[in-house]
């Protein structure tokens, strides 16, 4: 196994490696609570979302947990009468209650998790951690903003969550109209609304910031093709947040106002149109599946070459892939409409869906060939790695059919939707925001983790995942329809197991919650470079001091030129295969035989 050596002292700089850490508090208790609160530092900023996100997640999982449980048994009237197989009934068998709050919850679980956790989770989260200091620079170019960005998504997210007090919403997290203008609940689902407004708001200066940031703070030395793939994918996804995030505030205020003042903008009955909303929502919700997946997709080209210690494959094709998918990105949206247009749009629609195979394709085949013949690490992010390089190519291709005329309108609105979004949505983002959450953890707390308990726990997510949504796409293909709180007796074994697999997944994140809690309170002090990486996070110490750099980096190799470079803080020694032709680390008189 992998064996960590403590921090040497010269890397660390000043004697004791702790001080000038960001992390070390200045003052008391109450003053370093203000200190957070009030920070510019992109890194504490970082961290704030990071918990934020965190906390969301298990909200929206309990949700989900209870949505599972609810679907164990299908909604049976006996023959004496009593109503069996609902957990909800507010009143022994009120079944109509009972459906009521299985529609708030599904609500409840969708909204959180895209708004609140997936979206914000890499880009806010890690990236504000990562972005600046993998640049070289101090900081993002407008820190102020930056912590203005982090209010809005606090203020946001109580909206939404508010809503929830107060009832709930059951619109489902597209807010569809006429239901969600006409639906009762009238408070609930204009704050719910107005949250996810909000929440835009904080998406759109987060993308600004980066996409300035990458232009003007990169380290000298560093061109746009020295740039690690991270930032590419994190510069790719900002495009996307500010061009596309503006339409869903004006959908959600147009939302607002008929609700308010009855204009009538997608309701029939006000002389509205309801699949106009459906256009303007997936004209902002297609190309924001892609905010998910390409950071996601960046995390994967770093922790690939690194865990395998190969140079990245294929680097240009990474970084302009990126870009192409953001550009056909907002070309697709129909494609969540066929059985509402016409059909040479849908036919059009279908063949533009089919273009996004392209790039994403490109990704795929460069990840594989990187890792051919690469010296590859057994651990968590590598063990991520490979979840989601299987996890992910499911999702994409089982959006295939769901992009083909033919078959969707079969499987349309069924769990195999629900599958395939998951597949990628989950087992593409969330997989690569866990295992770039192992990547980064050293360098964010200064701490190791248990390596064993990490892979544990991803063995652990990645059979409770597929035992959770596999199951679905069967469903799926046999007609079960989606956001249902019954069904027919048929479908109860595949229910059964997709409930089972969500308690394993629950049992994988507690795996690694208790690690990374042991990991803050006992872990071993990380050094300054664990992994042996060479973009420029790991040049400073384990946690990075205030101000990030001693001096200012100036970048004299690639981010991933393992066969010619030894990373400079690198003092551990990786298992290597006979064949391994890169550096050994630093100290080793025996030239890289390239
Ligand atoms: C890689 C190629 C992909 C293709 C061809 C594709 C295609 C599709 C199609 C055609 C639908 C509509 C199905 C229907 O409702 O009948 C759909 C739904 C969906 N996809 Fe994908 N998809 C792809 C990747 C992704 C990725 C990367 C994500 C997110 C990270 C994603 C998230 C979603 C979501 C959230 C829905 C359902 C939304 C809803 O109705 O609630 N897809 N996909
Ligand atoms: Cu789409």
């Amino acid at each position: 196994m992998t064996t960590v050596p403590t921090q040497p002292e010269s890397v660390a700089g000043h004697g004791h490696h702790d001080e000038g850490s960001y992390l070390t508090p200045k003052g008391g208790f109450i003053t370093t609570i203000w200190q957070w609160c009030t920070t510019i530092d992109h890194k504490k900023i970082g961290v704030m979302y990071l918990f934020a996100v965190l906390f969301l997640f298990f909200i929206g999982g309990v949700a989900a947990l209870a949505v599972r449980m609810e679907l164990l048994e299908p909604v049976r009237v006996l023959e004496n009468g009593t109503v069996t197989g609902q957990l909800f009934a507010p009143t022994e068998g009120d079944i109509a209650g009972n459906n009521n709050l299985y529609n708030r919850l599904f609500t409840l679980h969708g909204a959180i998790m895209v708004f609140m956790v997936i979206i914000p989770s890499i880009p806010a989260a890690l990236g504000n951690f990562i972005l600046p200091l993998m640049l070289g620079a101090k900081d993002v170019a407008f820190p102020r903003l930056n912590l203005l960005s982090w209010w809005i998504y606090v203020a946001g997210s109580i909206l939404a969550v508010g809503s929830i007090l107060m009832g709930g919403v059951d619109t489902g997290w597209t807010f569809y109209t006429p239901y969600s203008t006409t639906t009762d609940g009238y408070f609930q689902v204009l704050l719910m609304i107005g949250g996810a407004f909000v929440l835009g708001f904080s998406s759109i200066l987060t993308g600004l910031n980066f996409i300035v940031t990458t232009h003007k703070l990169r380290a000298p030395g560093m061109g746009w093709f020295d740039m690690p793939l991270m930032i590419w994918a994190l510069y790719a996804t900002s495009i996307i947040q500010v061009l596309a995030t503006p339409v869903i505030g004006i959908t959600l205020l147009l939302l607002i106002f008929e609700r308010v003042f009855s204009v009538g903008i997608f309701d029939p009955a006000l002389g509205g149109d309801p699949v106009l909303y459906q256009h303007f929502f997936w004209f902002y919700s297609h190309p924001v599946v892609y905010v998910m997946i390409l950071p996601a997709m960046g995390i994967i080209s770093e922790l690939i070459s690194v865990h395998s210690r190969k140079k990245i494959f294929g680097y240009r094709a990474i970084a302009f892939s990126s870009l192409g998918i953001a550009a056909v990105a907002f070309l697709v949206w129909g494609h969540h409409m066929f059985t509402s247009q016409g059909e040479l749009t849908a036919a059009i629609f279908s063949a533009l869906t089919f273009l996004v195979a392209i790039p994403t394709a490109i990704k795929v085949f460069n990840w594989i060939a990187t890792l051919y013949k690469g010296s590859i690490a057994l651990n968590t992010p590598m063990l991520y790695v490979l979840s989601f390089l299987f996890l992910f190519s499911i999702g994409g291709l089982t959006g295939l059919p769901l992009g083909a005329l033919a078959t969707d309108l079969h499987l349309h609105d069924s769990y195999f939707v629900v599958a395939h979004f998951h597949y990628v949505m989950m087992g593409g983002t969330i997989i690569a925001f866990v295992g770039g959450m192992h990547h980064w953890w050293p360098k964010m707390f200064g701490r190791m983790y248990s390596e064993r308990w990490g892979m544990i726990g991803c063995v652990t997510v990645f059979i409770g995942f597929n035992i959770t949504f596999f199951s679905q796409f069967i469903l799926g293909t046999q007609g079960m329809p989606r956001r249902y709180a019954s069904y027919v007796d048929e479908f109860q074994l595949l229910h059964v197991v997709s409930t089972i697999g969500s308690w394993v997944l629950l049992l994988g994140f507690l795996i690694h919650l208790f690690n990374f809690v042991h990991s803050l309170v006992a872990g071993e002090k990380a050094p300054a470079d664990p992994w042996g990486a060479l973009t420029l996070e790991w040049e400073t110490e384990s946690p990075p001091i205030e101000h990030n750099f001693h001096h200012e980096p100036i970048v004299t190799h690639g981010p991933y030129d393992f066969d010619t470079v030894r990373p400079p803080n690198y003092e551990g020694d990786f298992p290597m295969p006979d064949d391994y032709q890169g550096p050994t680390g630093p100290g080793s008189s025996e030239p890289a035989k390239a």
